[in-house]
């Protein structure tokens, strides 16, 4: 009896264990729809549902934004405005490697980028991340609109170094379904192993498009990256805390 309960059970674990093995043979979907705690991986990144407020509609310091109706598309260069990417360039901009910050998640150093996805209408405020490619380069305005729907081909858009991919070009395989609502409000993080990014490089760029499961509609989508804060806000910060001490110290001395 008590071997018959061990095998039962060893069958139970076996079988959740293969639930969470990586699935090659058909798409892998992140659905984050469910609420706050949702998460899923694809080829190394994690995803991970959020309703982060940073401070209300205007204070997410994008480095893309992207909008169209139907299908949409976009990457971040300081080359100019390629596809569906928004003007002007003080939301759409090369960001340096070396400023972002990095998170160690059971073992793994990651860094960390941030959507927030507008939609409503047909979309019922849920928005598909379909393709998702992300670059390093030495040059902050590559361009090119040259991309292949040649699902063998990844290297099409040919922005330096290829760090991540997510799926094929034509938007086939994996990809992450997401409630989006509120601007100003992240929907969805991203954590990807910082062993991918060429460290060599100065530059990372990050092309996403959506519409391919869901229509595209309402407003712009926008990108954050996690940061290492400035040296002037550190020395502010510090400037800030000297003060304190200061004013305390003069506290003490007068009582
Ligand atoms: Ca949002
Ligand atoms: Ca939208």
């Amino acid at each position: 009896m008590k071997a018959k309960i061990i095998t039962a059970l060893s069958t139970v674990i076996v079988a959740a264990e293969l639930a969470l093995l990586p699935d090659t043979a058909k798409a892998q979907v992140v659905d984050l729809t469910g609420g706050p705690n949702e998460s899923g991986s694809i080829n190394g990144a994690l995803f991970f549902a959020s309703d982060q407020q940073p401070a209300g509609t205007g204070f997410i310091d994008s480095f893309l934004r992207v909008q169209n109706k139907g299908f949409e598309q976009g990457y971040n260069t300081d080359g100019g405005f390629p596809f569906d990417d928004k003007h002007p360039h003080n939301f759409q901009h090369s960001i340096p490697l070396a400023g972002l910050a990095q998170f160690n998640l059971n073992g793994i150093e990651y860094y960390k980028f941030m959507l927030d996805s507008n939609q409503n209408g047909p979309s019922a405020h849920q928005f598909s991340l379909d393709r998702l490619q992300l670059y390093t380069s030495h040059d902050p305005a590559q361009t090119t609109t040259n991309f292949s729907t040649d699902s063998n081909d990844l290297r099409t858009l040919t922005l330096g170094h290829l760090v991540y991919t997510m799926n094929n070009n034509d938007g086939t395989g994996g990809y992450v379904v997401m409630t989006a609502t509120g601007s100003g409000k992240f929907d969805a993080s991203m954590y990807v192993p910082v062993s991918d990014f060429n460290q060599s490089d100065k530059y990372v760029y990050l092309y996403m498009a959506g519409g391919d499961h869901i229509r595209a509609t309402s407003g712009f989508e926008e990108w954050a990256a996690a940061i290492v804060p400035e040296p002037s806000t550190w020395t502010l910060m510090l400037g800030g805390f000297g003060l304190f001490l200061g004013f305390q110290r003069v506290r003490r001395w007068r009582s």
